[in-house]
């Protein structure tokens, strides 16, 4: 069997480590992997990647490229018998899927610095044309209001580390009050990191950082960085298993599949 997996930006770390957790995952099981990269998001650039997978004459396909959920089921049409799973939409998508809770994601997050005494949190959310960034950030509200709180500042980067710098720089120059600050993900709360080492703010006595994806290098960072875990690996498996089911068996329930997350303290935060 051939699995064709059409995935967006490699250089970035959790698509990249999202990747390499699919192929593993095949290989044990000797199936091939033909990848499919987008450099540009949006739906054009997704249907010509699926279309080159499909001249290879792929049994399925795996997406993970973030798609509205009009677009993933264009897609899917595109795509005739050849059955698709993807994994970076909403849970809303009447259509194969398996993503990671981000609700769940968000709710860790906002209750760690709650419980631990925090009331002046800013947010550094990813592009929001981009499902997940926006689920992210709209969990991350809704739990703020939960306690009667809102953001201190909303600041919107591109995933990027130098994003994730520049951004706190703004949120630093604007000298908004805030002991703390929850970013979309690991690569973004590097360079956070950075713009608050380089003010000569300490991380976590005068400012609490939490990352998000826990990908491999972020217990690597200054100081080891608080983040909401993705298991990679597991969802690697998962979507080897479930693709495969779905070539294999006519009817698969539940639509939707959706698989936990976790906080990992560190030391960015207190
Ligand atoms: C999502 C990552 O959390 C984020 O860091 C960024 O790499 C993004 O992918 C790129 O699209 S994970 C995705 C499966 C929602």
């Amino acid at each position: 069997q051939t699995i064709g997996l059409a995935i967006t930006n490699l250089s970035l770390h959790a698509p990249s480590q999202i990747a390499a957790a699919i192929k593993s995952r095949a290989g044990e099981q000797q199936f091939n992997v033909v990848i499919s990269m987008v450099e540009k998001p949006g739906l054009e650039a997704c249907k010509a990647a699926i279309n080159s997978l499909l001249s290879q004459r792929v049994d399925g396909l795996i997406v993970n490229i973030p798609l509205e959920d009009e677009d993933a089921l264009m897609v899917q049409a595109a795509c005739g018998g050849v059955p698709v799973l993807f994994l970076d939409v909403s849970p809303t998508l009447p259509a194969p899927h398996i993503i990671f809770d981000p609700f769940a994601g968000a709710r860790l997050g906002v209750d760690h610095l709650v419980s631990q005494g925090h009331r002046d949190i800013a947010l550094l959310t990813g592009p929001l044309a981009s499902v997940s960034a926006r689920l992210r950030f709209e969990g991350w509200q809704q739990q703020l209001a939960h306690y009667q709180l809102r953001a201190a500042a909303v600041l919107h980067g591109d995933w990027s580390s130098l994003s994730g710098y520049e951004q706190t720089l703004r949120l630093l120059q604007s000298k908004t009050p805030s002991t703390a600050i929850l970013v979309a993900n690991d690569q973004m709360a590097l360079g956070a990191l950075r713009a608050f080492s380089e003010a000569g703010l300490r991380v976590p006595e005068e400012m609490s950082v939490i990352g998000y994806d826990d990908t491999e290098d972020s217990a690597c960072f200054i100081p080891p960085l608080t983040t909401i875990k993705q298991d990679f690996k597991v969802l690697g498996r998962a979507s080897v298993a479930r693709l495969m089911s779905l070539i294999h068996v006519e009817h698969d329930d539940p639509v939707s599949q959706i698989l936990p997350v976790a906080l990992v303290e560190r030391r960015t935060t207190l």
